[in-house]
């Protein structure tokens, strides 16, 4: 989208090579070495005369150039790619009944954040709409210290003990002889791992779901994953999971759209999130946490310490507690969203980990990675990473330490700086002394599994179970499509296996996409799946609110078109909390009936249909005849049938829903007509039409 930018007043010379030599107006804007020497010319290096070889001596080449060769640092080796934004959080109410976290006690205060979403499989350069998990952390300044919520868009995991996530995550990324595929799970090696893990079972349901391709980081759910603990005033601990609800509602994207998206705008979800913000669109989520006591937790039929089980909503209500606004982008990519060092560890008073062997593994592995990621052990001083409360204890020196700290005195018990800083009992972190009641938590040192982890099929089958139907249909689709990327035919039997485990009708369903009816391998369950209460909240679609807020609506037009109808269209968008899009055969615009201008944000080949949540189609009649000529029109249609969007037309572009093959239905919606443009807000408030669906693609 086109940006207003500043012009530039600097003034310019033309150089003896015919080069811009843009010059400094005031000494303020002089140009200078990271040493602050001036620079004189930053077009030429010193050389021996204009065509002689460039000198050694050219310190000024050399510091840019030497810097310039440094300044990539590791990427993360999971969640890579992400993009990082600003803004506060605030509570609803005091939740002293169950925490003492200062950050929680007060409605008025506002908590200072930093949030990074991701993908996981792909490096940094990967594009944003994979089939992926998303990472959604949270680090929050608290006056007591930062608390990181390391969190997923998922609120289960794969495995159920830290030890295996280099294992699986070995598997998802490229394989390493032929170093692809990018960024993908459709291939043997994550196969092969994750069927030979009957507990990444419900987890895998939850990634061939809609929830792996969602619509825009403003439009998903966040999960704290493990059970953790809220301790309050008086040591007492509650049980907890913690939730991110988006405040638009959850959306995702079809599929084939996802596949499309990563070709048209491989940045989708990280400009869409920089636009929001930039526009004043703030993402909005709500924070919410299951509480449950000890007693509780040891009634259900799963063990709150295993990451692979969620707790219905059913079973423990959602408590709304605050809300996290997203305000402010970042004024450096590199120097915050990419230093930015996430760690569960992290934590205030008043906050405490369950014994989840998963967190447990976390806990270590955190630090350390910030260690060769971030080049030592003062990563804690980057500005991004920084406690926004005092902070002051014995650590010195270390790689780039940045502050300076005074005096003498560098140990404690000491006698030579009565001031210096000492123990709190009352207001430090303590640990929840667990396993006081039971003996369950403790005993001798052993490498064995608790048998309570050992159902792997009961949760899967309650999610499948909970789904909507077009929901069950795109989990149908996306195993399907995964495992026709298996090579192996043992590793597609051996899922099937899982899958008939699960329930027999999904692994028909899939058995019949593949075209190996009847090949499931027989696999024998740890404990046999019980079945469990379906949890409708589980369902994107089924929560869905009737909204186009946050939406982007876009409109095609060609010379002629009606303006009033684009502004109309335009008030009726932005009424409802979306904002409306001009695609044009070229980004000049075009000159609409009456001859008034209408700006384009985006060229026709540029500005696929995939960009927006619902389109309209308002050539002229002549405009019209012109794009049924232009395969890029005929597609933008196409696609955004197929999409399953809600589609207006005005009567001219009759010609072009012929050459597209589109035929009428509820989400076709005329807008020349008196109401066009409201009836075409009501139904795109709907969402898709998934009724259309089954009729454009095989039944799965
Ligand atoms: Fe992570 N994970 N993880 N993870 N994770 C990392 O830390 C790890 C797990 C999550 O935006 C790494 O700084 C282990 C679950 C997010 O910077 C690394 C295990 C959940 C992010 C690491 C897990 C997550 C990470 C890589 C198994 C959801 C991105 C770079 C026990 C609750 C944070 C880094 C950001 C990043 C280790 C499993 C979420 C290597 C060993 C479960 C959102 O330390």
């Amino acid at each position: 989208m086109a940006t207003k930018k500043r012009v530039n007043k600097t003034s310019a010379r033309r150089g003896s090579g015919g080069e811009t030599h843009q010059t400094a107006a005031s000494p303020a804007q002089t140009l200078t070495t990271n040493q602050g020497l001036p620079v004189s010319d930053n077009q030429n290096s010193l050389r021996s005369g204009t065509r002689g070889p460039t000198l050694l001596e050219d310190l000024i080449f050399r510091e840019k150039i030497t810097h310039f060769d440094h300044e990539r640092i590791p990427e993360r080796i999971v969640h890579a790619r992400g993009s990082g934004a600003h803004g506060f959080f605030q509570p609803y109410k005091s939740l002293a009944k169950l925490t003492r976290a200062a950050f929680l006690q007060d409605p008025k205060k506002k908590t200072p954040v930093f949030v990074r979403f991701s993908t996981v499989a792909g490096g940094a350069g990967s594009g944003d709409t994979p089939r992926d998990v998303r990472g959604f952390a949270v680090k929050f300044y608290t006056e007591e210290g930062n608390f990181d919520l390391v969190g997923n868009n998922i609120p289960v995991f794969f495995i159920q003990d830290a030890i295996k996530f280099p294992d699986l995550v070995h598997s998802v990324k490229m394989e390493p002889d032929r170093g692809y595929p990018q960024a993908g799970s459709a291939h043997d090696t994550f196969w092969d791992f994750a069927t030979l893990m009957p507990e990444s079972m419900h987890m895998l349901l939850w990634a061939m779901s809609d929830r792996t391709i969602p619509r825009s980081f403003r439009m998903m759910e966040g999960f704290g994953v493990h059970t953790f603990r809220l301790v309050d005033a008086n040591g007492r601990s509650t049980f907890v999971k913690f939730h991110w609800r988006p405040k638009i509602g959850s959306a995702s994207v079809v599929w084939d759209e996802s596949v499309k998206l990563y070709g048209a705008d491989p940045d989708f979800q990280r400009r869409d999130l920089f636009n929001a913000i930039a526009s004043g669109n703030f993402p909005e989520y709500e924070f919410a946490i299951q509480a449950f006591d000890e007693k509780t937790a040891a009634k259900f039929p799963f063990d709150v310490l295993d990451a692979t089980k969620l707790i219905p909503e059913e079973m423990v209500p959602l408590e709304p507690i605050g809300r996290m606004v997203l305000n402010r982008n970042p004024d450096n990519f590199f120097a915050e969203t990419e230093q930015s060092a996430f760690h569960p560890g992290h934590i205030v008073p008043g906050i405490d980990f369950s014994n989840d062997p998963l967190l447990q593994g976390r806990l270590f592995s955190y630090l350390d990675t910030q260690l060769i990621r971030l080049g030592g052990a003062n990563f804690h001083e980057i500005p991004v990473n920084r406690a926004q409360c005092p902070m002051r204890n014995f650590q010195r020196d270390g790689v780039r330490r940045i502050e300076i700290p005074k005096g003498q005195v560098a140990y404690e018990p000491n006698s030579l700086a009565p001031d210096g800083p000492r123990e709190d009992p009352a207001r430090g972190f303590t640990t929840f002394p667990s396993g006081e009641e039971g003996d369950r938590e403790s005993g001798n040192k052993i490498r064995e599994r608790s048998e309570t982890f050992s159902d792997h099929y009961s949760q899967p089958r309650l999610f499948w179970r909970s789904m909507s139907e077009p929901e069950q249909r795109h989990i149908v689709s996306a195993f399907t499509f995964e495992l026709s990327k298996v090579g192996t035919v043992a590793i597609r039997r051996r899922m099937l296996g899982h899958l008939a485990n699960i329930d027999s009708e999904l692994c028909e369903r899939v058995e019949e996409g593949l075209g190996m009816e009847g090949q499931a391998d027989q696999i024998e369950p740890a404990r046999p799946a019980i079945d469990m209460k379906p949890s409708p909240a589980l369902s994107i679609i089924l929560k869905a609110p009737k909204t186009i807020e946050g939406r982007t609506i876009g409109v095609l037009v060609t010379d002629g078109t009606d303006a009033t109808l684009v502004n109309s269209l335009r008030a009726a968008v932005e009424k409802a909390g979306a904002q409306l899009q001009v695609v044009a055969p070229k980004i000049g615009g075009v000159s609409a009936k009456g001859s008034k201008h209408i700006d384009a944000n985006h060229a026709l080949s540029g500005g696929p249909s995939i960009f927006f949540d619902a389109v309209v189609v308002a050539p002229s009649a002549d405009g019209a005849a012109m794009l049924g000529r232009e395969a890029a029109a005929i597609d933008w249609l196409r696609d955004a049938f197929g999409h399953l969007k809600v589609i207006g037309v005005v009567s001219a572009a009759a010609l072009l829903l012929e050459r597209a093959g589109i035929e009428s239905d509820a989400g076709i919606v005329a807008i020349d007509a008196g109401k066009g443009v409201n009836g075409f807000i009501a139904a795109a408030k709907n969402g898709r039409i998934w009724d259309r669906e089954p009729n454009l693609r095989s039944p799965q």
